[in-house]
C-alpha cells in the first residue's frame, strides 16, 4: 500500500445529477433545482459524498446548458441562484459536497463575449474566440466538429471565421489570452463564494490547442475536432487555473476533468500529485462515444470482462501511488451500462449489481451517474422522432447525406445515443414515473412501471439496497479505498468473461469476483477454496462461491478472506 495523503473526494463517492431529468418541481415537463431539493432525503439516504450538477447556468440550450451564456445565474427554467443556494446549504447540513460543471472551453454564442467579440476586430473581446481568415472563401481547415459539419463558421461581420469544435452555438474560448483565463478563474472564485465544494470541467483537455492545425487539410482522411485536444500548453493552463484556485479556495476544493482521448500513458501531467494541476480525470478510454466507431470495433469491445482487466491494469500500473483514478461506467454523454455492456432484460438486476460490484469496489473514486443506483436501462427507440440529442439529430442528418437508409441509421443510434441517460427519473409507478405531473421533455423509459426508487428503496434485496450497501462498506473502510488492488489474469479461455480482482490492506484481503457474461463459466483458479466470508452477492440465495459447481450468469460475489 502506498502512503496516500487522505481527502475527502479519494475517500467519497460522486453522483452526478443531470437537472433536467432528476425531478420536476412545477410541472414544465423539465427538472429542476426545487426539485433536486425535494429528493435530498433519497440523495443522503444513498450514502454519496458529492452531487456534480450538470450545467444549469443561463443558456439558449442548444446543447442542453452546455452552452453557456451567462456563467454567475442560474436558468429561470432551472430556478434561481438563491434556490441554488438553498440546495447547497441543505446538502452541506447532510455532509455533502455540490459540484459544479465548468463549461471553460467554449460558450454559447448568445454570451455578451461573443456579442462583442464578433461585431468587430477591434473590439476588445474579439480576442476572447478564436478566428481565422480563411483560405480562398473557404474555411481555415477541414475538421468536423464533434457533431458533425466543419468546425468553423463564418462571421459576416469581421469576414472572418471562427471555431466551434461542438455546435456553431458553442464558439470556443481562446485560453492563449490571458484575459479568457482570468475570467473563468473568476467564475470559480464566484461559485466558490457562493458555497461550490469544486468543478467537473468539461473538456477540460481541448483548452490548449495546436494552431498550427488550423490551416490543416487532408484529401484521404476525415480531420475530426479531436484533432485539438491536448494541446501544447494544456499542463500550464490546468495548473494556473487549478493552483490559484487551491490558493483562493482551498486545498479540499476538487478538479475534476473531463478529458476525453487521454490513456493511462498520457494523464500523469495532467492528474499526477506532483505536477498540481488536476486532481481527477475521467476519459473515455473506457467507454467511448460509439457513434464514432465502427460495427467491427463495437463488436470487439463486448467482452467487457478483458476491457476492464486491461483498463485496470494499464491505468494501475503507470498511475498507482503517483496520482488517483476515478471509475464510473455511466455520464450523460453514455449509454447505461446494464444495456451496453450488461444484460438488460433476464439478468438486468444481476448486472447491473456486478457493475457496481466493480465501481465500487475498485481502486479510485466511483462516479455514479442518477438512475445507476436503479438499473436504469436504455430506451426502446422506435423511430427519429424520439430523439432530443443534437448529437443524435446531426449524426442522423449527416448519415442521410452519405446515403444510410434510415432504418440502417436507427439501427446505429438506438444503442448509442446520450438520450439513453438522459430520459427521465423513475421515481415510482404513475404517470411519467413521477418524474412531472406535466409532459416531460424526454419520454419515460416505458419500463418505469416495474423499475423504480419507490419499490426498491421498499426492498431490501433490490440494486438501490445493493448500492447503499456498498457505499456504507467502502465509506466506513478506509482500507477499500487506501488498500491496493490486484487484477488477476484468467487461466483458460473460459476463463475470459470473469474479472476477479483484490484488495489487500492490514485488515485483510477482500476479492470482488464477477462473472460478466449470459452463460455460465468455470470457478476461477485464484479464488481459495476455504477461509472466505461473503459479504455480498448479486444473487439472492449467497450460495458460497465454493459451495457451487460455476459461476451464474453475472453472478457477482464480494468475499473476505478470514484465515489463509
Ligand atoms: O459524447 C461523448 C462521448 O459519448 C463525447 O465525445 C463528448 O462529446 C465529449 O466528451 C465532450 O462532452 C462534454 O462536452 C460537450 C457536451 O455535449 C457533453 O454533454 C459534455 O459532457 C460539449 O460541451
Ligand atoms: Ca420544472
Amino acid at each position: 500500500m502506498t502512503h496516500e495523503k487522505r481527502t475527502w473526494w479519494k475517500e467519497g463517492i460522486l453522483y452526478q445529477i443531470y437537472p433536467r431529468s432528476f425531478f420536476d418541481s412545477n410541472g414544465d415537463g423539465i427538472g429542476d433545482i426545487p426539485g433536486i431539493c425535494e429528493k435530498l432525503d433519497y440523495i443522503a439516504d444513498l450514502g454519496v459524498s458529492a452531487v456534480w450538477l450538470s450545467p444549469i447556468y443561463t443558456s439558449p440550450q442548444y446543447d442542453n446548458g452546455y452552452d453557456v451564456a451567462d456563467y454567475r445565474n442560474i436558468d429561470p427554467m432551472y430556478g434561481t441562484l438563491e434556490e441554488w443556494q438553498i440546495l447547497a446549504s441543505e446538502l452541506h447540513s447532510r455532509g455533502i459536497h455540490i459540484l459544479g460543471d465548468l463549461v471553460a472551453n467554449h460558450s454559447s454564442h448568445q454570451h455578451p463575449w461573443f456579442h462583442q467579440a464578433s461585431s468587430s476586430i477591434d473590439n476588445k473581446y474579439h480576442d476572447y474566440y478564436i478566428w481565422h481568415p480563411g483560405e480562398q472563401g473557404r474555411s481555415p481547415s477541414d475538421h468536423i466538429g464533434f457533431f458533425q459539419g466543419n468546425a468553423w463558421e463564418w462571421n459576416e461581420a469581421t469576414r472572418e471565421y471562427y471555431l466551434h469544435m461542438f455546435l456553431k452555438e458553442q464558439p470556443d474560448l481562446n485560453w492563449d489570452n490571458p484575459a479568457v483565463r482570468k475570467e473563468m478563474l473568476d467564475v470559480v472564485k464566484f461559485w466558490k463564494d457562493c458555497g461550490i465544494d469544486g468543478f467537473r470541467i468539461d473538456v477540460a483537455n481541448a483548452i490548449s490547442k495546436d494552431t498550427s492545425l488550423f490551416s490543416k487539410r487532408s484529401k484521404t482522411d476525415t480531420l475530426s475536432a479531436f484533432d485539438f485536444l491536448n494541446g501544447p500548453r494544456l499542463q500550464e493552463y490546468l495548473q494556473e487555473l487549478c493552483q490559484k484556485t487551491r490558493a483562493y479556495a482551498g486545498d479540499d476544493f476538487l478538479m475534476l476533468g473531463e478529458c476525453p482521448e487521454q490513456y493511462a500513458h498520457t494523464a500523469l501531467p495532467l492528474i499526477g500529485y506532483e505536477n498540481d494541476a488536476l486532481n481527477l480525470l475521467y476519459s473515455f478510454d473506457l467507454t467511448k462515444n460509439d457513434l464514432m466507431k465502427s460495427q467491427e470495433a463495437r463488436d470487439r469491445e463486448k467482452n467487457i470482462a478483458t476491457k476492464l482487466r486491461k483498463y485496470f491494469t494499464s491505468w494501475l500500473s503507470e498511475l498507482y501511488g503517483k496520482a488517483w483514478l476515478t471509475n464510473y461506467f455511466n455520464n450523460h454523454d453514455l449509454p447505461r451500462v446494464v444495456s451496453k455492456f450488461g444484460n438488460d432484460t433476464e439478468y438486468r438486476e444481476q448486472a447491473a449489481k456486478a457493475f457496481l460490484s466493480i465501481s465500487l469496489f475498485a481502486h479510485g473514486t466511483p462516479i455514479l451517474f442518477q438512475g445507476e443506483e436503479l438499473g436504469m436501462t436504455n430506451y426502446p427507440f422506435t423511430s427519429f422522432d424520439d430523439f432530443k440529442d443534437v448529437d443524435a439529430l446531426h449524426f442522423i442528418e449527416a448519415q442521410r447525406a452519405k446515403g444510410l437508409k434510415d432504418d440502417e441509421i436507427l439501427e446505429i443510434i438506438r444503442p448509442n445515443s446520450r438520450d439513453n441517460s438522459r430520459t427521465p427519473m423513475q421515481w415510482d409507478n404513475s404517470p411519467h414515473a413521477g418524474f412531472t405531473t406535466g409532459t416531460p421533455w424526454l419520454s419515460v423509459n416505458p419500463n418505469f412501471k416495474t423499475i423504480h426508487a419507490s419499490a426498491q428503496r421498499k426492498d431490501p434485496q433490490s440494486i438501490y439496497a445493493y448500492t447503499q450497501k456498498l457505499i456504507t462498506y467502502r465509506k466506513t473502510n478506509p482500507s477499500m479505498v487506501y488498500g491496493d488492488m490486484n487484477i488477476h489474469q484468467p487461466h483458460s479461455s473460459d476463463e475470459q468473461s470473469i474479472l476477479v480482482f483484490s484488495r489487500s490492506s492490514e485488515q485483510g484481503k477482500i476479492f470482488v469476483c464477477s462473472n460478466l457474461s449470459s452463460h455460465y463459466a468455470p470457478i476461477p483458479r485464484d479464488i481459495p477454496s476455504t477461509g472466505m466470508k461473503i459479504l455480498c452477492s448479486n444473487y439472492i440465495d449467497e450460495q458460497t462461491i465454493t459451495s457451487q459447481k460455476e459461476l451464474r450468469p453475472w453472478e457477482s460475489t464480494i468475499f473476505i478472506e478470514t484465515s489463509r
